[in-house]
C-alpha cells in the first residue's frame, strides 16, 4: 500500500564505478561518467543505484580497502561530483545507495598508520585486532585462522605483535569492541546521510565481531559469533537509530553469507532492512538447485518478515552467461577451489549461446521474484565473463595470493561496452585505453546495438522491469511451488490480495512463473503470457509450449 517503504520491492542497479564510464579518458571510470550516463540506467526501469566503493584507496582490493571513508578517490572525482550525482539521480527518480565497509580499512588509513607507529597497548592499536603471538618470541600467530583471500589471517608488525585481517594483509580488521570504532562509523553514516544518500550496502556485515578465545579450529576457519547474543546486534541497532534520524526511508542491505537463522536476527525493525540471498549466485542451471536457492531467500524472509533480496550477478562472481553456459556451480568462497567444473562445455560460441539463453530465462525468474532485486552493471547486456585476461593485467588479490590458482574476479569487472565497433567501445573517449582490456565479443554487445534490437538482453530486461513495475503480484506476492517435473522445471504461483497491491494499482491477482531448465518443451498453464525469455508469439502459436532453457510469466 501507499505506506510501503520503497526498498521492499525495489530493483537496484549495482555500479562498479571503475568500469562503468570514463569521462576524463584516463582509462578508469569516474563519477562524471556515471552522471553522463544516468539516463541509460533510468531508461532500464530500475529504482535505485548501489555504488561499490569510490573512496580514497590504494585499490589493492578494488576499493574495498578504504583509506578515507568520507572522501572520493581522485580517480573518481571529488565530493562535488557526489553532489552532482545525487542531484541528477534524484531528478531522474533514482535513489542512490553506497557501500559501507566496516569490517576492515586499508593499511593506508590514518588509523592504521598510527597503530603501526604506536606502542603495544596504546589506544591507537586498540582500534585494530592486535595480539601477541604464541610460542617462543611470539613467533607463532595467535590462531591458525586463514584469510578469505588464502594464506594466514595474521600478519606481524615490526615490533612482533600480530594484527588480524579476514581478507588481504593490506585490509586490517577494525576492533568493534573499541568504542572509538562504532563512534567513527556513526560519524561516517551521518556524513553520507547528510549528503543525501538513500542507503547503504554493508560489506561483510556479519563478521565484525570475532572470538579469538575460541583458539585454533580444525580447518582454520575463523570463529565469528552471529547469534542473538552477539554484540553485532548492538552495532546494527546503533546504525538503525542513526538512519531513522533522517527522513525519507533510508535503508541498508547486508552482504552476508551467514545461515538463514542468523541473517534473520539482523533483519528487525530496530536493525537492518534487507540481506542478499547469495544462494542464487551459486546455483547452477538446474531446477532443483534454483529451487533450493529461492527457498533459502524465502526462509530468511519468513523468519524475519523482511522481503527477500535476489541477486544472480555481482562484482565478485563469474558472469551468469558464463556460469550457466559452462554448467558451473560456484563454491561459497573465492579460494581455494573457486569453482567446480561440471561435465561438458563445447566451443566458446556454443557456450555463449547456451549461457545467453539460460541467462535470459534467469532474468525472467529474477524479475518475477517477490522482494528486492539487485542487478549488476553489464548483466542487462548479457556480458560474458572475460576469461582470457592476460596475467599481467589481473589485479584481484585472489589471483595474486593464490599464485594464479584461482583466476580471481577481474573477468566480471571489465569496462562496459557502450557503443562503436572497437575498443574502448564508448567506455571512454576514442583512443583511451580501459584499465582492463575489452574482448572482441563486446562489439556485438554494446548498449547502442542492443537498444535497436528487440531480441537483445537489454530489450528483455527493459520489458521485464516494465512488467514487474505494472504487476504488483510479481513484486509483493506470496510464493507457492506448483508440482510438476521437479528435476527439470521450476513452477510457482504468486498470489496477492487486493490490499497488498497498493493504491491505484488494481486488484492483487495471481501469476504463474515457469522456468524450464531441461530439454523437453513443457506446456504452459492457461492465461496471458506477459513476459518470456523467448519470443512470446512462439508460445502463443497452436501447440506452443515453453522450450528448454526458457522461462515465462503467465497471468
Ligand atoms: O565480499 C565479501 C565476501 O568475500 C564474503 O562473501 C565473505 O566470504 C564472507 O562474508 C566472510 O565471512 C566483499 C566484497 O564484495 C568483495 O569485493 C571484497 O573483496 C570483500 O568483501 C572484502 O572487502
Amino acid at each position: 500500500n501507499a505506506a510501503t517503504p520503497w526498498w521492499r520491492d525495489a530493483v537496484f542497479y549495482q555500479v562498479y564505478p571503475r568500469s562503468f564510464a570514463d569521462a576524463n579518458g584516463d582509462g578508469e571510470g569516474d563519477l562524471a561518467g556515471l552522471v553522463a550516463h544516468l539516463d541509460a540506467i533510468a531508461a532500464l526501469g530500475v529504482d535505485a543505484l548501489w555504488l561499490t566503493p569510490f573512496y580514497p584507496s590504494p585499490m589493492v582490493d578494488g576499493g574495498y580497502d578504504v583509506a578515507d571513508y568520507t572522501d572520493v578517490d581522485p580517480r573518481y572525482g571529488d565530493l562535488g561530483d557526489v553532489d552532482r550525482l545525487l542531484a541528477a539521480a534524484h531528478a531522474a527518480g533514482l535513489r542512490v545507495t553506497i557501500d559501507l565497509v566496516p569490517n576492515h580499512c586499508s593499511s593506508e588509513h590514518a588509523w592504521f598508520r598510527a597503530a603501526v607507529a604506536a606502542a603495544p597497548g596504546s589506544p591507537e592499536r586498540a582500534r585494530f585486532l592486535v595480539r601477541d603471538g604464541r610460542g617462543p618470541d611470539g613467533a607463532e600467530p595467535p590462531t591458525n585462522w586463514g584469510s578469505v583471500f588464502s594464506g594466514a589471517s595474521w600478519t606481524r608488525l615490526p615490533d612482533g605483535q600480530w594484527y588480524y585481517h579476514l581478507f588481504d594483509p593490506t585490509q586490517p580488521d577494525l576492533n568493534w569492541d573499541d568504542p572509538a570504532v562504532p563512534e567513527e562509523f556513526e560519524r561516517i553514516l551521518r556524513f553520507w546521510l547528510d549528503c543525501g544518500v538513500d542507503g547503504f550496502r554493508i560489506d561483510v556485515s556479519d563478521a565484525l565481531v570475532k572470538d579469538f578465545d575460541a583458539g585454533d579450529t580444525p580447518d582454520g576457519s575463523p570463529v565469528i559469533p552471529k547469534g542473538a547474543d552477539s554484540p553485532l546486534h548492538e552495532h546494527y541497532r546503533r546504525f538503525r537509530r542513526v538512519m531513522d534520524d533522517y527522513d525519507g526511508d533510508r535503508m541498508a542491505v547486508l552482504e552476508t553469507g551467514a545461515p538463514a537463522e542468523d541473517v534473520a536476527l539482523l533483519l528487525r525493525p530496530d536493525e537492518m532492512h534487507l540481506a542478499f540471498d547469495l544462494a542464487l549466485t551459486r546455483a547452477r542451471w538446474s531446477a532443483p538447485a534454483l529451487r533450493e536457492a529461492v527457498e533459502e531467500g524465502l526462509a530468511v524472509s519468513r523468519l524475519s518478515g523482511a522481503p527477500a533480496t535476489w541477486v544472480i550477478e555481482n562484482h565478485d562472481l563469474p558472469r551468469a552467461v558464463t556460469r550457466y553456459g559452462n554448467d558451473v556451480e560456484l563454491a561459497g568462497e573465492y579460494v581455494p577451489e573457486v569453482e567446480e567444473e561440471l561435465p561438458e562445455p563445447a566451443d566458446a560460441a556454443a557456450v555463449l549461446a547456451r549461457g545467453t539463453r539460460r541467462a535470459r530465462a534467469a532474468a525472467v525468474l529474477l524479475c518475477a521474484l517477490p522482494g528486492a532485486v539487485y542487478l549488476y552493471q553489464g548483466q542487462e547486456l548479457g556480458l560474458p565473463e572475460v576469461e582470457d585476461l592476460p596475467d599481467e593485467v589481473r589485479q584481484d588479490p585472489v589471483f595474486h595470493r593464490t599464485g594464479g590458482a584461482a583466476r580471481g574476479r577481474d573477468g566480471c569487472r571489465v569496462p562496459l561496452p557502450w557503443a562503436d565497433a572497437e575498443p574502448p567501445y564508448g567506455f571512454g573517449p576514442a583512443g583511451s585505453s580501459p584499465w582492463l582490456p575489452q574482448p572482441e565479443v563486446f562489439a556485438d554487445l554494446t548498449r547502442e546495438r542492443q537498444e535497436h534490437d528487440p531480441g537483445s538482453m537489454l530489450a528483455l530486461y527493459r520489458e521485464l522491469l516494465a512488467v514487474r513495475r505494472a504487476t504488483p503480484v510479481l513484486r509483493r506476492g506470496t510464493l507457492d511451488w506448483l508440482p510438476g517435473d521437479d528435476d527439470h522445471v521450476l513452477t510457482f504461483r504468486l498470489t496477492l490480495d487486493g490490499e497488498g497491491a497498493g493504491e491505484g494499482e488494481g486488484a492483487g491477482g495471481s501469476a504463474v512463473v515457469v522456468v524450464n531448465t531441461g530439454t523437453d518443451p513443457v506446456a504452459l498453464p492457461p492465461g496471458e503470457v506477459v513476459a518470456a525469455s523467448v519470443p512470446i508469439d512462439d508460445l502463443l502459436a497452436p501447440g506452443g509450449a515453453l522450450p528448454g532453457d526458457a522461462a515465462a510469466v503467465v497471468l
